[in-house]
């Protein structure tokens, strides 16, 4: 039997009834994946509830100032006594029980707290809330709904989740929501002006040599509308680069004059190749991402094709190209 509702407080209800959770969410981590978990643990232990984040990939760097980032355990797979060791499981920001990319988490009961629009379900309590801005701000919910006064650790890991998913409050989900959120947290310790800093202005210098390289492919297609970089291994070993150094670099084709949509194609094997799809107002990108079974939101998707990088370019503009031209 499994809950579906909007409604944090249903989270916070499972939560308590657990004692050993298991935290976790997509793989290639974000701001809203990793300042959620951050948040969503502290809130764990502020209830007596042991919470032990555990990550498939490395955080990138931008997001390396996130108090208690250093707990997370980032491995391959689960720990091998995971099933004793934990009584619950908690998925954070995850559409689908594989984004983690765990083997087994279904071993466990499943927890799962997100805002995407395609999720599909499949926790014992789902709480989906798709007009959330992050899911963040459900933590955020959650602590308020148990009464746990907010530390400045937790201020500032919901708070990045926040700035991260709406674009320092510029993207289409910088609701009143948003902004009310932004707002408790900011009075419960988070500091924008740091917090922005930390995240858009402190590269290393790796990164920006690999934003050289990468810009160095950009085309533009469909009348200009189409703005097309590509990311392959040599690339990122000529800069010395790891592959989450690759997000957000997207933001950058999407910014220019009369793009609708932007697209990112990381193929850092053989096969198959990464696909990160922006989008302006008007313009689903997400319903093409899941053509090729991915997913995400209106103006932002991503999906996972098969074959080599001009297979799957070509498999990618033929199904983009006539969304594009009919904008
Ligand atoms: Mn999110």
């Amino acid at each position: 039997m499994s809950e579906v509702t909007r409604d944090p407080g249903a989270a916070l209800a499972r939560l308590k009834r657990a004692t050993r959770v298991l935290v976790t969410s997509h793989s290639a981590p974000d701001g809203d994946a990793l300042g959620s978990e951050l948040g969503f643990a502290e809130l764990a232990q502020a209830l007596g509830v042991k919470a032990t984040i555990v990550n498939h990939d490395p955080h990138p760097a931008s997001l390396a100032f996130l108090p208690g980032l250093e707990a997370i355990q980032v491995r391959a797979e689960l720990p091998p006594s995971f099933e004793r060791e934990f009584d619950l499981a908690v998925l954070l920001e995850c559409p689908g029980l594989d984004r983690p990319a765990f083997a087994g988490l279904d071993r466990l009961p499943i927890l799962n707290l997100d805002h995407h629009m395609e999720n599909a379900r499949y926790g014992e309590v789902n709480v989906v809330d798709e007009d959330a801005p992050a899911v963040g701000e459900m933590v955020l919910k959650m602590a308020e709904i148990a009464g746990v006064a907010l530390t400045g650790r937790m201020a500032t890991n919901l708070y990045a989740a926040l700035v991260t998913d709406t674009g320092d409050f510029r993207y289409s989900n910088a609701t009143p929501r948003a902004f009310e959120a932004g707002a408790r947290l900011v009075a419960a310790g988070a500091r924008p002006a740091e917090i922005a800093e930390a995240l858009w202005e402190q590269n290393p210098a790796r990164v920006v040599h690999l934003m050289a390289a990468v810009l160095s492919t950009l085309e533009l297609l469909a009348g200009g509308h189409l703005a097309i970089i590509t990311c392959d291994r040599a690339m990122l070993d000529a800069a010395g680069a790891h592959p989450e150094d690759t997000e957000n670099l997207v933001n950058i084709p999407r910014a220019i004059e009369g793009v609708r949509v932007a697209v990112f194609l990381k193929a850092l094997k053989d096969g198959p190749v990464r696909a990160s799809l922006r989008s302006r107002a008007g313009l689903d990108v997400q319903a093409v991402a899941r053509m090729f079974g991915g997913g995400g939101h209106r103006n932002a998707a991503g999906c996972t094709i098969p074959g080599t990088l001009p297979e799957a370019r070509r498999a990618l503009l033929d199904a983009l190209l006539p969304v594009v031209e009919s904008a």
